[in-house]
């Protein structure tokens, strides 16, 4: 599939998929997350892509989805066709680490679409909010519940209800992100984070995204059972024995996903 509304690129084991209609500050239309579902698949199926970078422009990540394609939409037509629901559920998917590398705007479904990956690395540039509540709607695709579980009821009220953004600063104290690096350090900085992980085994690295992702579904008893049994389960990969011998021999393990 050719790709209009994002661009991706695969080096070093590394995909950055770049957000790219910079006439809409990144706003998400159906085509753009769809081309963003069907790119997240592929990096799932591609051997040579460990991690996954989500980016969009110096000035915004995304500012939202996009006003002019939701506005004259009945609600048969939004609730008939899941707006945007199969898209997002294909993002989430994806069982390869995402990260979201922030700058500027992330608004509304553009907030939402970061925090639908891993983690978040924000410049110091970067704004966070869900202003829904200023076009007479509400957040659609996570920002009353993932915006919730990362920074608590209090802010997320008041983001939702008031509309108002949050500075990077604020987003790390709450929780929201979890490194601010300035502007021009933005790209580097989340680059370096995807080479990190790319060292690792992908096994682990696969079932530490299922295991925190399940904190957010179980309660505690079930989370951590599974979390147990999954560590169990790793000492069958060739991984662990490298792993473990590695560390005692004190040189640098040499892992195979395997
Ligand atoms: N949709 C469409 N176009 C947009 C959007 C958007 N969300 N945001 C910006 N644009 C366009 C502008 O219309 C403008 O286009 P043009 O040049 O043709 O007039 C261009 O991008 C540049 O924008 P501005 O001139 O407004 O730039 P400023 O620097 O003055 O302002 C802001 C930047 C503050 C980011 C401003 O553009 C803004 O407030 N944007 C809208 C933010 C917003 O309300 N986002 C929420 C959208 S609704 C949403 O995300 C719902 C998600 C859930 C869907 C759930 C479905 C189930």
């Amino acid at each position: 599939m050719a790709y209009e509304t994002i661009i991706v690129d695969v080096e070093d084991h590394i995909a950055k998929v770049t957000l790219n209609r910079p006439d809409a500050l990144n706003a998400l239309n159906d085509q753009l997350l769809s081309e963003l579902s069907d790119a997240m698949a592929g990096c799932q199926t591609n051997d040579k892509v460990r991690c996954i970078v989500i980016i969009g422009s110096e000035k915004a990540f995304a500012a939202g989805a996009d006003i002019a394609m939701m506005k004259d939409k009945s609600f048969t037509e939004v609730f008939t066709e899941d707006l945007f629901g199969p898209e997002t559920d294909a993002i989430v998917r994806v069982r390869k680490p995402v990260i979201a590398a922030v700058s500027g705007y992330a608004l509304g479904g553009g907030c939402e679409l970061a925090m639908m990956c891993d983690f978040i690395i924000a410049s110091d540039t970067a704004k966070f909010g869900q202003p829904e509540i200023n076009l007479g709607v509400m957040a659609g695709i996570g920002g009353t519940q993932r915006l919730t579980r990362a920074v608590g009821k209090a802010k997320a009220m008041d983001m939702n209800l008031t509309g108002r953004f949050m500075d990077a600063e604020e987003a790390e104290r709450s929780g929201l992100v979890s490194r601010v690096v300035p502007a021009k350090k933005l790209m580097d900085e989340a680059m370096g984070a995807a080479e990190k992980i790319a060292e690792k085994s992908m096994i682990s690295v696969m079932a530490v995204k299922e295991a925190v992702n399940r904190s957010f579904e179980m309660p505690l008893r079930e989370g951590l059972l599974f979390e147990r049994r999954v560590f169990h389960s790793l000492f069958a990969t060739e991984d662990q024995k490298e792993g473990m011998a590695a560390f005692l021999e004190k040189r640098e393990a040499q892992f195979r996903d395997r």
